[in-house]
């Protein structure tokens, strides 16, 4: 069954010009791409997206980088889409818990700059594409 997931290439992503290689892996696992935007992300639209985690000790961290430049946000759609997102873009830390050949795996180095985020459940998943995609 065909579902839809929220991918931000992160602002270190932008910077760093992986957005081809993201959509490259998105592509070449066999998803499509619902909507796609280069957008500068709002202060209260940031809170939003990362409510889960607004007790926690780097939840200022985060704000500010991901607030620090241009992301691109885009619907990506197709059988398993959450998980699979999840499965390209390897765990939160890019050295302890994702492995080589995942985005995060080879190409990061930090938690907080870790270039890429994926909804992790069909709830978040719903809950991100009206808040970035209320069109969609
Ligand atoms: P994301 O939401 O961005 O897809 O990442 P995730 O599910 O793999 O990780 P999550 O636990 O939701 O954390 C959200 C983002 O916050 C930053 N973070 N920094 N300094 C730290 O200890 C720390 N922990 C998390 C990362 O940018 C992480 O992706
Ligand atoms: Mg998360």
């Amino acid at each position: 069954m065909s579902e839809r997931t929220l991918v931000l290439v992160k602002p270190d992503g932008v910077q760093r010009g992986l957005v081809g290689e993201v959509i490259s892996r998105i592509e070449r696992k066999g998803l499509k791409l619902a909507a796609l935007e280069l957008r500068t992300v709002e202060r209260s639209v940031a809170e939003e997206h990362y409510a889960e985690h607004k007790d926690k000790p780097f939840f200022g961290d985060l704000l500010e980088f991901i607030t620090s430049g241009p992301v691109v946000a885009i619907a990506v759609e197709g059988v398993r889409a959450i998980a699979a997102f999840r499965q390209l873009a390897g765990g939160t830390d890019p050295v302890e818990k994702a492995t080589p050949g995942t985005l995060r795996g080879d190409y990061g180095l930090e938690t907080q700059f870790n270039l890429v985020h994926g909804s992790d459940s069909p709830e978040s998943a719903e809950r991100e594409l009206k808040l970035w995609f209320p069109d969609l």
